[in-house]
């Protein structure tokens, strides 16, 4: 029987609710199946080791979970920590290290879930959104705050490299080509960030030319957020650098119902390190503890886990027991306007599980 050792960290806030919930979903996902089990190492890193060790994690965390089969994290934040200290002492310490630079990050309405937009029920939109993870805005490079100045400057420098934009691009123009379309929009703002968005372009167009069954096209961001709303039958899949896919991809979560549904994969696709998987959302401090935490977002990304350990049966039928319980309004968590609770959809969604008789 193969067993894959998963490191659950979940962080803060409601990080903790729904990583317990996923935990126990794919648990149940692993007793269905029958061919695999999983071993879950717990790390209690977070906001509240922070606070009392002046550490996220401890100095040879990463060690600790550079051979597991995959990482299953939460949230990172705390309304007594400044974000960009939790993002970078946590999330960030274990993305970019360990160079998961895909990040990505499907879009759909799931059954029985209500977009904003009018005139649109599901097949309208059906997006997969590539995040580059590991440069650009976020390389954590250069940038300062310059006191004693008399007017005083701060600067955060985006830093792009050739090697970086076209791994990307080839993961995402190669993403394209799975996916029944084929069809990929590199987002930029070529227009005002006049050295790094030219180069991304330059980049797409030599990528393009070794994909010539993928048709593409451009956007600018601004005008990108417009599309997303106005025409998304017109989009498929869509590579933008980290800041803008970071942004462009909470719009696409609300426009396919609510934030608390949507996954993301933070892949190094070469596997030399473990790949995370967590829900986009982050540690939602207006609704911790109470209990109503939407698991979906934790559930989907716990699909791309099962599909990158290589178990596409599992993820399947995970997937199945998932649009099952969307279908059921009676099922819905206050965020898509229900009543129910992060319990009560874990227990349905692994009740769904149990009775799944299709065999892949
Ligand atoms: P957030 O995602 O925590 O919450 C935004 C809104 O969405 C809130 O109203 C929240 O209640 C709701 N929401 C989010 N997830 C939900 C779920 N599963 N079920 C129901 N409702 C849900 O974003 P924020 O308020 O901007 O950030 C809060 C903290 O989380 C900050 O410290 C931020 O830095 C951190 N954060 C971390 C990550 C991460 O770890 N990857 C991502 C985003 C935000
Ligand atoms: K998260
Ligand atoms: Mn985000």
């Amino acid at each position: 029987m193969r067993t894959y050792r998963i490191a659950a960290i979940p962080g803060d806030g409601i990080g903790s609710e729904v990583i317990s919930a996923g935990v126990e979903a794919l648990a149940a996902c692993a007793k269905r199946d029958g061919g695999f089990t999983f071993a879950f190492d717990h790390f209690d890193w977070g906001s509240e080791r922070y606070k009392t060790t002046g550490a996220f994690m401890p100095d040879n965390g990463r060690d600790l979970i550079k051979s597991h089969d995959a990482i299953l994290f939460g949230s990172a934040g705390a309304p007594d920590v400044p974000d960009h200290v939790t993002l970078w002492g946590l999330r960030l310490a274990i993305c970019q290290p360990f160079d998961q630079y895909a990040n990505v990050r499907p879009t759909r309405i799931l059954p029985g879930i209500v977009s904003p937009l009018r005139n649109v029920s599901g097949p309208e939109l059906d997006w997969v959104i590539v995040r580059e993870n590991s440069e650009g805005e976020y390389a954590g490079v250069g940038g300062r705050v310059h006191r004693g100045l008399p007017e005083e400057v701060a600067t955060d420098v985006s830093m792009f490299t050739r090697a970086g934009v076209a791994r990307i691009m080839r993961f995402a123009f190669a993403l394209a080509r799975s996916r029944p379309r084929k069809f990929l929009t590199v987002v930029t703002k070529s227009n005002a960030q006049r050295h790094a968005m030219v180069m991304w372009d330059e980049i797409a167009a030599e990528v393009a030319s070794e994909f010539p069954d993928v048709t593409w096209d451009k956007m600018l961001v601004d005008a990108m957020t417009m599309r997303m709303t106005l025409k998304p039958e017109t989009l498929d899949t869509i590579v933008a650098t980290n800041l803008h896919a970071d942004i462009l991809s909470d719009l696409a979560a609300a426009l396919a119902g609510s934030l608390g549904i949507a996954p993301t994969a933070n892949l190094n696709p070469e596997r030399q390190f473990p790949s995370m998987f967590e829900p986009i959302h982050g540690s939602a401090f207006d609704i911790t503890g109470k209990g109503i935490a939407n698991p979906i977002g934790t559930f989907w990304s716990s699909v791309m886990m099962l599909e990158h350990l290589g178990e596409p049966s599992a993820a399947a039928r995970l997937m199945r027991a998932i649009e099952k319980v969307t279908a059921d309004k009676s099922l819905h968590t206050p965020d898509l306007g229900g009543k129910a609770r992060t319990a009560d959809v874990t227990k349905a969604v692994c009740d769904a599980l149990a009775g799944d008789n299709q065999e892949n």
